[in-house]
C-alpha cells in the first residue's frame, strides 16, 4: 500500500486585517483555515494594534499570527488559505500593500526555502516587519529563520526602535468560537 499524505509539517502564519469588522474576519478566518482536518492550530498569539507598513495611507491593522501543525503541502496551504480569505469577503486584485478584509501570509513552513512563481518561504519581508515578527516571538522566540540562520527574537530587536508602532490590545477570539 502507498501512502501519498505529505508528513505534516508546522508552519508559522501571519494574520491581518483593516478593513470590515477586523476583529471578526481575523477569528473566522483562523476558525476557517483550521476547520480544514489537514489544518490544526497548534498555537496563537496576542492581537496588536499595527500602524502600517509599506502603504502608509489606510487605517491600522489588527494582527496577530498563528503556528499550525499541516498535512497540507505549502501550495495547498496557499490555496486553501486564499479560499478562506475570499471566503471572508476579500477582492481580488487592490492596491498592493493596501487595505484587506482579511490578509493571510504563510511565514514559515518548517524549515523550507522556496522560491517559486507563487509563493516564497520563508516570507520575503517577515524580518523587516514588526507586526509579524513580535506575535510570532509571542509563541515562539527561538524559531530559526532558515535562510538567514537567525532567530525571530534576534530580527526583532534589530527592527530600529520608534520604527513601525503596534499596541498589544485586549482583544481575542472567545466571541466567535
Ligand atoms: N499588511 C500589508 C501591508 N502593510 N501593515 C500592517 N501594520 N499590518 C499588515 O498586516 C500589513 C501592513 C500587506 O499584506
Ligand atoms: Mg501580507
Ligand atoms: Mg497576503
Amino acid at each position: 500500500m502507498t501512502n501519498t499524505e505529505p508528513k505534516p509539517s508546522w508552519a508559522f502564519i501571519s494574520v491581518g486585517a483593516n478593513l470590515g469588522d477586523r476583529l471578526r474576519n481575523c477569528c473566522l478566518g483562523i476558525a476557517t483555515l483550521c476547520a480544514d482536518d489537514r489544518v490544526r492550530l497548534a498555537a496563537r498569539a496576542p492581537f496588536y494594534e499595527t500602524e502600517p507598513v509599506d502603504y502608509t495611507d489606510q487605517d491600522w491593522f489588527l494582527n496577530t499570527a498563528i503556528k499550525v501543525w499541516t498535512r497540507l503541502a505549502p501550495l495547498d496551504l496557499l490555496s486553501h488559505m486564499q479560499a478562506v480569505q475570499a471566503a471572508l469577503g476579500r477582492q481580488a486584485g487592490g492596491i498592493r500593500f493596501g487595505p484587506r478584509t482579511l490578509d493571510l501570509d504563510i511565514i514559515f513552513y518548517g524549515d523550507l526555502i522556496l522560491k517559486s512563481e507563487r509563493l516564497i518561504l520563508p516570507h520575503p519581508r517577515l524580518h523587516k516587519r514588526r507586526f509579524v515578527l513580535q506575535p510570532i516571538c509571542d509563541i515562539d522566540p527561538t524559531v530559526v529563520h532558515p535562510a538567514l540562520g537567525v532567530d525571530v527574537k534576534t530580527l526583532l530587536n534589530q527592527i530600529p526602535e520608534g520604527d513601525q508602532t503596534i499596541q498589544p490590545c485586549s482583544f481575542d477570539c472567545s466571541s466567535f468560537s
